[in-house]
């Protein structure tokens, strides 16, 4: 079988949505971090929508670590399938990526970054890509930071690159581009300025106040459920398109991106294309993380604990259905102060019925995946928020003594832990009091959360259910 590429397009069969928009007539103007499946079924689709009316939008994915995505966008023409898995699944040929950049790629990548077309960079490189510490500030003693530290000119970190490439324009007397980060973490846009000016102003203190008030970060929410790639899927797609594609992505028909509003003369129109420019993204930002995310980890957690495989199974199980629903409704709204345009009640039902859609296979083991980057946004925030204000926190407990069942149950058994404290985690939870150990991990836990005996007393309670395997009367509260 051959596989996608501009030549195919013109064979596919009927039924598949073509771009709107010639492949080849498009030009870069957004360097994008991180060209995974989640940029590529939402960001990506929004900027497809506004390449059918400018051309000058299209994107450079970047990944200088792993080559699989680069090689496979070069190889199809930047072309790949996006599959919406819905009651009525559809198959729509994105036609994005104008350029595609990995591994010994790197001067391309800073020529490129100074290039005044490129008006805007983004990034996915999930939570533990931008390599911050607990606090949420760049963590100088992560070994990609040290290295950069060093070598400013040929970073490893995503900082390192974005500072290299702003130091550049500036010194050419180049207009920034705005940075927009698109990864699930509170205020993600103040954060990575933050991060930039802070690594920054170890090279030069100017360049971090250009920084710091010439460039854009907006804070973002980004939306929509995009399980990985598998080889059935990408075995389904090959059947239906009669070409190979190994890019091809899936999601749900729902997706979202609001943005904070920010200057910029002549940029891309996004609003066009569905995307929601507001001057207070935070309040769908923090609504979205704590209710969505929080409890796609408190699914993930407690449902892998009973033998389920996928977000739909646990939706599918009763009791864990009934104790998440509380868990939205109760707990985490009461921790959410209101979003004008926002029924947090409203969205917690429809995110409980995306979670029921019976055609998306999501994993659990894949939500479950840097469970120390995730938590601290997730639902250690909410828990903090609801021992300041004289709340219960039995049932917010639950979520975080899984989560430390789950890394003890992985360590027991020698299984690979996917997170970028493994070692670390697999040694706290072996040891003999497991939930001291954890709690004590303040990459994890911040000092006046762990400190908290109510905090304390309310995790090692929940966690010797989960321990005995009886965890019937945690799911009943
Ligand atoms: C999920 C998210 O994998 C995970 O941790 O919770 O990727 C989730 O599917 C997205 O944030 C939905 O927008």
């Amino acid at each position: 079988m051959t596989s996608l590429s501009r030549t195919a397009l013109a064979s596919l069969p009927a039924g598949i949505v073509r771009p709107g928009h010639d492949p080849q007539s498009i030009r870069t103007g957004i360097v994008h971090f991180g060209p995974g499946a989640f940029h590529r079924a939402h960001q990506a689709a929004y900027v497809d929508r506004v390449l059918d009316s400018d051309p000058r939008w299209g994107i450079a994915a970047v990944s200088l670590r792993s080559p699989g995505t680069v090689d496979a966008l070069k190889a199809q023409d930047g072309l790949y399938t996006l599959a919406v898995i819905d009651r009525e699944p559809a198959m729509r040929v994105l036609a994005a990526h104008s350029d595609a950049i990995g591994p010994g790629e790197g001067a391309r990548l800073r020529t490129l970054l100074a290039d005044p077309a490129i008006r805007i960079a983004t990034s996915t490189v999930t939570e533990k890509g931008y390599c911050l510490t607990n606090d949420g500030t760049l963590d100088f003693a992560h070994p990609d930071i040290v290295h950069d530290l060093k070598r400013p000119a040929e970073p490893a970190s995503v900082i390192g690159w974005i500072v290299a490439g702003l130091a550049d324009r500036r010194a050419a007397g180049t207009a920034p581009f705005a940075m927009l980060c698109c990864d699930n973490m509170t205020g993600n846009g103040g954060k990575l300025r933050a991060a930039c000016t802070a690594l920054a102003r170890q090279y030069d203190p100017a360049l971090a106040a250009w920084i710091e008030a010439e460039v854009a970060f907006p804070d973002s929410m980004v939306d929509s459920i995009t399980p990985a790639s598998d080889p059935a899927f990408l075995a389904h797609v090959a059947h239906d398109l009669h070409v190979t594609d190994k890019a091809a992505v899936q999601r749900e028909s729902f997706t979202q991106w609001v943005l904070q509003r920010f200057e910029q003369a002549d940029g891309p129109d996004l609003a066009s294309a569905g995307v929601t420019l507001t001057n207070d993204v935070r309040g769908y930002e923090q609504a979205k993380l704590r209710i969505l995310n929080g409890a796609h980890s408190s699914l993930a957690y407690i449902g892998l604990h009973l033998g389920l495989e996928t977000v739909f199974e646990a939706m599918s199980d009763p009791a864990l259905e009934h104790f998440v629903s509380r868990l939205m409704h109760y707990d985490i709204a009461a921790s959410l102060k209101p979003v004008e345009g926002l029924d947090i009640a409203g969205y917690a039902d429809a995110v409980s019925n995306r979670f029921r859609n019976p055609a998306i296979r999501h994993l659990l083991s894949q939500i479950a995946w840097d469970g120390s980057q995730k938590l601290p946004y997730r639902l250690l925030d909410t828990v903090q928020d609801a021992l300041d204000n004289g709340r219960s926190i039995e049932r917010l407990a639950v979520p975080v003594a899984a989560w430390i069942a789950f890394v003890r149950r992985k360590a027991q058994a020698h299984e690979k832990i996917t997170d970028p404290l493994a070692d670390i985690l697999a040694a706290a939870a072996t040891g003999s009091d497991v939930c001291l150990a954890m709690l004590g991990l303040r990459q994890v836990f911040p000092e006046r959360l762990a400190t908290d005996p109510r905090f304390r007393h309310a995790v090692a309670d929940a966690l010797m259910h989960f321990l005995d395997g009886h965890i019937e009367p945690l799911l009943a509260r």
